[in-house]
């Protein structure tokens, strides 16, 4: 089987356990099952979840707790595409291709349904019967808060506006935005295989570099891709003045930086082996990815 393939089978778990805690009939209100089964159903990449099966699948086979945490991931994901659409932050009327959330179903229900995103996948780590779920619940709390994905969203919305030390400030915003729920995505199931002290570490650099490449990959996107390719108007970065790789580096260099962040990265997984190929392919994909 190649990379696709493999890619395409973990896809379909993923979707069939997020079917499963998210169902069409669910005891929520029927217009906010659909807004936010709209957007957890509207063809992500499942980029995250895959990263939290593959990170447990390193250092043990059992899916019980993996499987509801890396679907916890795919919707705080969700969630945070659905609030970053809305007008009063990015003001996109396109995701993956579709309208996005508040275009199909208004502003309200869309940031509800973003809303019972972020609180079903915390209801879900709950469920974790890993001695390590107090400390999954913690991490992923801190990694996606203030302190984390929502902080970096702030940075991001301000730094359109501020001056200031603007490298300084785009490494923050790419490691709070971006990294940060790739960290926790890998850090989570490293936790729940029931990685050591030095593994989470290494995993830890690992993902902080995929992260940091991903979002490059997508400031290069936001330049070079297309609206077929990319599922949204590209060019919205320079239109928002939005502090980007690019913008501040040139195209040239971030090809360079994001090489340097991807080959970083595969170096991390080199003495796990085999056990990594796949994690090995996926993290060569996030560098020459075209959507
Ligand atoms: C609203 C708290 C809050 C945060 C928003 C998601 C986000 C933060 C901003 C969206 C824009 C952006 C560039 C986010 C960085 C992460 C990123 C590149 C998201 C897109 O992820 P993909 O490509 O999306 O994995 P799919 O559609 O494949 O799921």
């Amino acid at each position: 089987m190649d990379f696709k393939e493999i890619l395409n089978k973990k896809k379909g778990l993923i979707n069939q356990a997020l079917e499963k805690y998210l169902p069409e009939r669910s005891p929520y209100p029927q217009s906010l099952t659909e807004a936010m089964r709209y957007s957890l159903f509207a063809g992500g990449k499942r980029i995250r979840p895959v990263l939290c099966m593959e990170s447990c699948r390193l250092f043990s086979s059992d899916e019980t707790d993996v499987l509801p945490c890396a679907c916890a991931m795919e919707m705080i994901h969700t969630y945070s595409l659905i609030h970053d659409d809305l007008p009063c932050m990015d003001d996109d009327d396109f995701r993956r291709g579709n309208p996005t959330c508040h275009k199909k179903y208004g502003e309200a229900l869309a940031l509800l349904a973003g809303d019972a995103l972020l609180t079903l996948a915390f209801h879900l780590l709950t469920k974790l019967q890993s001695k390590n779920a107090m400390r999954v619940i913690n991490e992923v709390s801190d990694l996606v808060g203030g302190g984390g994905l929502i902080g970096g969203q702030v940075a991001d919305l301000q730094g359109e506006k501020e001056g200031g030390d603007r490298e300084k400030s785009l490494h923050y915003i790419h490691l709070n935005k971006t990294a940060k729920l790739i960290i926790a995505s890998v850090r989570s199931g490293a936790l729940i295989g029931g990685a050591g002290r030095t593994d989470v570490l290494n995993l830890t650099v690992f993902a902080e570099n995929l992260g940091y490449a991903f979002q490059i990959s997508d400031d290069i996107l936001d330049v070079t891709g297309s609206k077929e390719e990319l599922g949204k108007s590209p060019g919205k970065d320079k239109e928002q003045d939005k502090l980007t790789f690019p913008s501040l580096y040139g195209l040239e260099r971030s090809r360079e930086i994001l090489c340097q962040k991807i080959n970083a990265a595969v170096e991390i997984l080199k003495p796990y082996g085999k056990k990594a190929a796949f994690l090995y392919a996926l993290t060569k994909y996030v560098g020459e990815r075209k959507s």
